[in-house]
Formats: structure tokens, C-alpha cells, sequence
């Protein structure tokens, strides 16, 4: 057993990996959208970087209500986005290249443009059982269909439950109405997916993400929510491990490259997921620090970043994780959340610090990190004025209903700016010429401003930019193995905890130690006690000077990070 860890620990605490919001990574035809020839030719970019798999976003047919997480047909391409020989091609061109390609396995919800909702649409008992169907009171109308069968709130806002009057049944959606929840609680549900995940690893996929797959398992009796939206009910569900359990062995990807996205979790649940004993997926994502500036949790809401609350969170999932032998993916970012530079620290004064101190905090941490394309160059929150920029239907309801809620336009406008999905949707930042290089056509979505000095074209070639640094960050992982494996604790020295805003935590392998400390605030930190004696070297900090100290204590400055490393 001890061996089976060890290995695992090797295995994914080496790997860096890189998610592809296809859409929006690079476009081939001139169309506007991003495509799978696009990542084709962009892959010497990615093998110069480093790192070993791309997460691809859904590419699969789908009528983008979601933009793909609504999927038709799990065994086809979306043609915007290519053909199957394109997918080919841009696996062996990667292969080539030491390259994995991760697929995105959205395996709660189906659209209800698939022919297994088409059919039970037609009234087939065999397809209604696919799905959460519950018949609605017999005198049931399209005008009045009455009280939904629970008041759970939509991910996307709203009721849960839509109204199918020549069926006269609610169906359960926990994200768009266009995207119904399949009932996992059918053996033969499980079996298509299962088949699914066959198919694509027969083609020589090296691993998956799981969309919010800690949500398929369904409780057996429909209940109101009225403490909370519902979440509860369905989070971490009663039959959630045994469900996985059975997909991982089924599908064949025991001690594949696997993520789970793991929507409102705990610890003791992803321990489960990603310990490998318990034979259920690689690792696990979760949210809980994505929250620290929600007001009182809610994500339409905004409050100040609460830093001793992130370095609270940052601190238990590693040590805990760690404890329970799981296994955590590491990131700031991907396709839902704003870009975390904006978000997390001052991108108007120190660009450069923040981008590279956030990737610093995480890269270094035990677990495998995911960099969200665009995030290696430090892209930062497009700076939007107006809703006709928004193309995500998560933005466009909330704008909506804060207004309902008594928000003014301009209130409502600047919750969603600072919240929305699209933050980090908009075109990667190839070149300084028009469209950023990302397309010869019109983009879907606009560009944000600053592609004239943000850019890859510009930073491969600078040796002080984020892009440089994100690659070091991985070249270290790989040289240094107190990094991908070493134990994690979090310091607490007395002047530290006073130190707000600073993050630090030690990681050990045999004689080595590694300190990483990282202040994300705007201001000088309190200095502190660092904890590694003399002989310490700095593997790597984002100030052109050695790290300031003050009476043998560590002084960091705005948004410094360093990591020091004794042998
Ligand atoms: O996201 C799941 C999820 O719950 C989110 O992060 C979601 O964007 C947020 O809760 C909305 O407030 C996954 C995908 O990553 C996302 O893009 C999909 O829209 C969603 O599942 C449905 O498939
Ligand atoms: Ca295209």
C-alpha cells in the first residue's frame, strides 16, 4: 500500500498541467472561435513552456448554450470546433512532443438536444429513466404547473426543476434548463458513461477532468432546501464513492492521469477521491479558497479578499490533505473564476509581482498545479463597460436578477465585471497585432486592451516576464524533488500570524527544506522569524534583489514571494 502511494506521489507530483479553454485558445479558420487546429499549432508554444498534459474544455457536439458543457453526442466534435481527424492529429502532434491530452468528461448533465433526452422527450420509458423525472399534480399546466417538486436554486439561477407539459413531469437541472441532470441511480446510465470513457481512452487519451462529479449522486427523496439552495442535499451524495468507484474500474482508468471537480466539498470526502486506496480518481479540485472574497458566501456579493481566511484554507487543505494520503490539484484559475491577478492582487501597480507571486504560492505547494492558458502571461480581467461584451449565460442571468433584487444597472454591471466567467474567457494573448493574433476573423468575444504589452510573442522573448517565470516554476519542480514530493507544514510563528497577508510554509524531503513565503498585499510585511538557517539559497523570487532582511527575520516587499532552499 505504502509503495502504491509512493508511486502515485512520483507520478503526479512531476506533472504540471495545462487547461485549454478551446474556444478561446486560438483560432485556425478565421471564424472567431478557438479550434482544435488551433492548439495544433500553437503546441511548440505549450512544449516550450513545459509542461506534460492539456485539459481540453469540451469539444464534443453540443448546441453551446454552456459552451459545450451542454453535450449532444459524447463520441463526436463539435464541428466549429473540428473533426476527429483533427483530434487525431493534434494527439500525435502532442504525443510528439511528450505531451498527454486530458479530456473534459461532463458526465452530470446531458443537453437536452441528446438523443437520450430527444427520446424520453417522446415519452420512451427506457430514456426517462436516464434522467430526474417527477410527475407533476394532475391538474398540472404549461400556465400553472404548480410547486416544483423541491426549491433548489439553479448553479445559473433560478428554480432547478423545469415543467414538461406533454409529459406533465418537472425534470432536474442544476445548471441550465437546457442541461438535465441524468440519474445516476440507473445501472444503465452508469454503463453508457462508463462506455464513454472507453472510447476515448481506446484512442489514446492520458487522462480526464470529471465536471462537478462530486454532484451526480442524487438523494432518494425530493426534500426543500430552507437553510440553503439545495446543495446539500446533492454535494458529496450517498452514493457518490461507490458511483466513481464503479466508473474508474469500469472505464479502465485506475491510476490514470484523473480530476474530479469537486463543487462545495470537504476534506474527508476528497481524501476519499484521491487517495489511491480507495481506487476513485488522481486528485481533486476544490473551491473553498476561490471564496474568500464572497460576501457571507455568495458569489453575486462582493467583499474584500480575506486573507487570513485563504492562508487558513491553503493551510488545511495541504496539511490535511496530505495527512489523509489525497492529493490536491493546485490553481488560482480556469474558465469559471476572473483572472487571479485582478482578483487577488494590484495589476496596475505591480503587474508583474502579483501575477508571478500567485504562481509561486501554488506552484510550489504539494499537489500538481494547472495553469489556465493565458494565466502564464499574466492575462489579467478584460475591463469590460458594457453587458453586450458578456456572452456567458451565468453573466446575462445575474445581470438580470441582481436587478430584480433591487440593484441599480451600474451596481449590477460591476458585481458582474468583477465575477463573471467571461473574465477569463477572452482571447488568449498571442502578438501585438490585431485580434492579439488569436483570430484573422471577428473573436467571439473581445479582447482585452493590454495585448499590445501582454503577449506571448513579447514575452517568450523577455527573461523577465511571467511567462519565463511560470517556466522556471516548472523546470524546479522537476529538479527539485522536495517539490513534488516533499511534506507539507504551514508556519506558525508567533510574529508571522501577526503578519497579515503573508503566506508561508515550509516543505521537507530528508535534509532538505524549502521555505516559500509570499506576501499578497500591496504594502511592506511585518518581518518574520523564517525559519531556515544559514546556508539557505534562494531558488527563486520575483525582485531583482536578494530577499530583505531585518535582524536575521525575512522582510518581504508588496507582493514578493521567495523560496529559499537548504540542502
Ligand atoms: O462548473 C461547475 C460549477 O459549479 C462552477 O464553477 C460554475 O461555473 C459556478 O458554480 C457558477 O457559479 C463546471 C464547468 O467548469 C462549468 O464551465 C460548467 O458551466 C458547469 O460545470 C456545468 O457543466
Ligand atoms: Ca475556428
Amino acid at each position: 500500500m505504502q509503495d502504491l502511494k509512493a508511486e502515485r506521489v512520483h507520478e503526479l507530483g512531476n506533472k504540471v498541467v495545462y487547461q485549454i479553454y478551446v474556444r478561446s485558445f486560438n483560432d485556425s479558420n478565421g471564424d472567431g472561435i478557438g479550434d482544435l487546429r488551433g492548439i495544433t499549432q500553437r503546441l511548440d508554444y505549450l512544449a516550450g513552456l513545459g509542461v506534460d498534459y492539456l485539459w481540453l474544455t469540451p469539444f464534443f457536439k453540443s448546441p453551446q448554450r454552456d459552451n459545450g458543457y451542454d453535450v449532444a453526442d459524447y463520441r463526436s466534435v463539435e464541428p466549429m470546433f473540428g473533426t476527429m481527424e483533427d483530434f487525431d492529429e493534434l494527439s500525435r502532434e502532442a504525443a510528439a512532443r511528450g505531451i498527454g491530452i486530458m479530456l473534459d468528461m461532463v458526465f452530470n448533465h446531458t443537453s437536452t438536444e441528446h438523443e437520450w433526452f430527444q427520446r424520453a422527450l417522446a415519452g420512451d420509458p427506457k430514456y426517462l429513466a436516464y434522467y430526474k423525472f417527477v410527475d407533476a399534480a394532475p391538474d398540472a399546466t404549461a400556465e400553472n404547473p404548480g410547486e416544483p417538486p423541491t426549491n433548489w436554486v439553479s448553479k445559473f439561477g433560478g428554480n432547478a426543476w423545469r415543467y414538461v407539459p406533454s409529459l406533465n413531469k418537472w425534470y432536474l437541472h442544476l445548471f441550465d434548463p437546457t442541461q438535465a441532470d441524468l440519474d445516476w441511480d440507473n445501472p444503465e446510465v452508469r454503463a453508457e458513461l462508463e462506455d464513454v470513457v472507453r472510447f476515448w481512452k481506446g484512442k489514446g487519451v492520458s487522462g480526464f477532468r470529471f465536471d462537478v462529479v462530486n454532484l451526480i449522486s442524487k438523494p432518494a427523496t425530493w426534500e426543500n432546501d430552507y437553510e440553503g439552495d439545495g446543495r446539500r442535499f446533492y454535494t458529496d451524495g450517498p452514493h457518490i464513492h461507490e458511483y466513481l468507484q464503479e466508473l474508474v474500474r469500469e472505464g479502465g482508468i485506475d491510476g490514470m492521469v484523473t480530476v474530479g471537480e469537486m463543487s462545495s466539498t470537504s476534506i474527508d470526502n476528497c481524501i476519499r477521491y484521491s487517495n489511491p486506496e480507495c481506487h476513485e480518481l488522481g486528485m481533486a479540485f476544490s473551491f473553498h479558497h476561490l471564496k474568500v472574497d464572497y460576501d457571507h458566501g455568495e458569489k453575486w456579493a462582493l467583499a474584500p479578499v480575506d486573507l487570513a481566511e485563504l492562508r487558513r484554507l491553503f493551510k488545511v487543505w495541504q496539511e490535511d490533505m496530505t495527512a489523509g494520503g489525497g492529493w490536491n490539484a493546485l490553481f488560482w484559475s480556469n474558465h469559471d473564476q476572473p483572472r487571479p491577478n485582478s482578483r487577488f492582487g494590484d495589476v496596475d501597480n505591480h503587474w508583474y509581482e502579483t501575477t508571478t507571486a500567485l504562481a509561486a504560492c501554488t506552484h510550489l505547494m504539494r499537489g500538481t498545479p494547472y495553469i489556465y492558458q493565458g494565466e502564464e502571461l499574466g492575462m489579467t480581467n478584460p475591463g469590460f463597460t458594457s453587458i453586450d461584451q458578456y456572452r456567458d449565460v451565468e453573466s446575462i442571468n445575474y445581470y438580470r436578477i441582481l436587478q430584480e433584487q433591487g440593484k441599480t444597472p451600474e451596481e449590477a454591471f460591476h458585481i458582474v465585471a468583477e465575477r463573471s466567467r467571461d473574465d477569463s474567457r477572452t482571447p488568449v494573448q498571442w502578438t501585438a497585432g490585431p485580434n492579439a493574433g488569436f483570430t484573422t476573423g471577428t473573436p467571439w468575444i473581445g479582447v482585452a486592451d493590454n495585448y499590445r504589452t501582454i503577449n506571448a510573442e513579447a514575452e517568450v522573448a523577455d527573461p523577465h516576464s511571467p511567462y519565463a517565470f511560470y517556466k522556471r516554476l516548472i523546470e524546479l519542480r522537476r529538479a527539485e524533488p522536495v517539490i513534488a514530493e516533499g511534506g507539507v507544514e504551514f508556519v506558525e510563528a508567533d510574529p508571522l500570524t501577526e503578519s497579515e497577508g503573508v503566506i508561508s510554509y515550509l516543505r521537507t524531503l530528508g535534509d532538505t527544506r524549502l521555505l516559500v513565503a509570499v506576501n499578497l498585499t500591496g504594502h511592506d510585511a511585518e518581518p518574520f522569524e523564517a525559519q531556515v538557517a544559514e546556508g539557505a539559497e534562494l531558488l527563486i523570487g520575483n525582485y531583482d534583489d536578494a530577499p530583505h532582511t531585518d535582524k536575521g527575520r525575512l522582510a518581504l516587499r508588496p507582493y514578493e514571494v521567495v523560496a529559499l532552499i537548504r540542502r
